[in-house]
């Protein structure tokens, strides 16, 4: 398609502003998605009309995470979220995820750059989205509900009363909010909330729930007990995934397809300092992941090995899974002599001092290191996602215990087609008794 591929070279030459210009010309190209059906998106003429839309019954389903919940968290909730649309699109009702905004997160700290209201665009492939469920960018949802209200916001919570004779059964239900509602009424009777940043939006009605259970259990609520158009579920990470590692889990996974311009600058980056290319390496991509599917083992990665190191709130809390800087350079020397590797690229969020003394240390470590005129293209999260796809791509990858973000590393690499030997490895804390290394989740297709 024309406008995707065009957009790709731009972003060397163009300045922030119209680099998210062009952006929104992708997304408008696609806001006639209704009509096509997800499985022939990626080669169906966009002919929809707004009539034909309007004609149908459509609804909106919208959704919020917990704040303090970083980058990779969310797009787990994501695959829950995805999953309980698809739930409800067998159940025969004509919904569509509308994708939250990206920003306000507690890690993306990056000085002096703007990183709200972000849309989903700028970091996946919103074509690859939509061939595993009807998804929208918040602005086109804006667009086509005729303004920025939202129906019903259900704040989902737990029970207060917790398990009821530790008997764990699935349920929903209207209750008392728990805790403080972050939302409040306006003048007009309006309610007022964070809403990703978008200050103009209103919700009509705010209401509890306690819920507990996967996230199909919303459906019947969803189809049945609420009749209005759009509907947000804030806290939305309260609800389980309705089959974690399943054939749907790992469709919506696969179809979150990082944007081009990202793995571009990540491809590129790999050929100039790892010496590493798709041919080479075996590893091979197809855009559209509903026709990648890739033998485990095939996959042979860089001459490199690539580190995912988390700092940060993994070493205040004094874990013991998480080893020092010494612990973590000594393991990286090994395993670098063992597989006859020479270089090694680390993504990590260690902060200045860490780092300074990480360089002391790993005087060759390849890092990725954005400019800030990269940074403020990129943002936190673009940046994010070329740390995950160069360790992606590596011979060998080693990362951080319990980390979402490594995790999300490993998922890629399964996709990638590399042996799992070189994928589920985490390091160990300097005095960890039993490492007990990362489990191996096989792609259903
Ligand atoms: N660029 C880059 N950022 C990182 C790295 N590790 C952590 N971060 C940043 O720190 C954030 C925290 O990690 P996330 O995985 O998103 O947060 P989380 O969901 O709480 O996940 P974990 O805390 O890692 O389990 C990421 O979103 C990044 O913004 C890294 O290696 N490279
Ligand atoms: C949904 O409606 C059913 C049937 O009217 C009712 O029994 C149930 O309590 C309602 N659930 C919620 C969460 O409102
Ligand atoms: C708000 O939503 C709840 C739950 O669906 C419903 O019971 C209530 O009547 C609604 N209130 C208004 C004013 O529409
Ligand atoms: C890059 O890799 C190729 C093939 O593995 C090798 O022949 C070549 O010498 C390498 N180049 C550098 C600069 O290391």
């Amino acid at each position: 398609m024309a406008h995707r591929a065009a957009h790709v070279p731009g972003i060397f030459i163009v300045s922030a502003h119209s680099f998210t210009a062009l952006f929104l010309c992708v997304s408008v190209a696609f806001s006639s998605f209704e009509t096509v059906k997800p499985d022939n998106v990626f080669s169906a003429s966009h002919t929809a009309t707004a009539a034909v839309a309007a004609a149908r019954d459509l609804r909106y389903l919208l959704y919020d995470v917990n704040p303090p919940e970083g980058f990779n968290l969310r797009r787990d909730v994501y695959i829950r979220i995805a999953s309980l649309v698809k739930t409800l699109r067998k159940e025969g009702g004509d919904w569509v995820l509308v994708l939250p905004p990206w920003g306000r997160l507690y890690h993306w700290q990056s000085p002096n750059i703007h990183q709200i209201r972000i849309p989903w665009g700028e970091f996946f492939s919103l074509t690859s989205l939509q061939a595993n469920v009807p998804v929208i960018e918040y602005e086109e949802f804006i667009a086509e509900n005729g303004g920025p209200f939202i129906d019903q916001v259900l704040v989902l919570q737990n029970y207060a009363e917790g398990w009821t004779d530790g008997k764990w059964e699935e349920k929903v239900d209207e209750r008392p909010c728990i805790e403080k509602l972050m939302y409040s009424k306006d003048k007009q009777g309006f309610y007022r909330g964070w809403f990703w940043g978008h200050e103009e939006t209103r919700a009509r009605n705010v209401t509890c729930m306690s819920a507990q259970g996967h996230a199909s259990i919303m459906a019947p609520i969803l189809q049945k007990n609420i009749t209005v158009t759009s509907v947000m579920l804030d806290r939305a990470e309260t609800l389980l995934h309705d089959h974690y590692a399943g054939k749907d889990y790992w469709d919506t996974r696969r179809s979150m397809v990082f944007a081009k311009h990202l793995r571009l600058i990540g491809d590129s980056f790999r050929a100039k300092y790892l010496n590493s290319s798709d041919d080479r390496d075996h590893t091979f991509y197809n855009e559209d992941w509903t026709r990648m599917k890739v033998k485990l083992g095939s996959a042979k990665g860089g001459p490199y090995l690539g580190i995912h190191l988390r700092r940060k709130d993994f070493i205040w809390g004094h874990r013991e899974d998480v080893p020092s800087l010494k612990g973590a350079v000594k393991k990286i020397h090994s395993l670098m002599k063992k597989h006859k590797l020479d270089k090694v690229f680390v993504a990590t969020d260690a902060d200045e001092e860490e780092l300074k003394e990480l360089k002391k240390l790993l005087p060759d470590m390849v890092r990725f290191e954005p400019s800030l005129e990269d940074l403020e293209l990129f943002k936190d999260g673009g940046v994010a996602i070329i740390d995950q796809w160069i360790c992606a791509h590596a011979r060998y990858f080693l990362g951080t215990s319990v980390s979402t973000f490594s995790f999300r590393i490993h998922e890629e690499r399964e996709i990638l087609g590399f042996d799992p030997k070189t994928t589920y490895n985490r390091f160990c804390g300097d005095t960890e008794k039993e490492c007990e290394q990362p489990t191996h989740w096989k792609i259903v297709y």
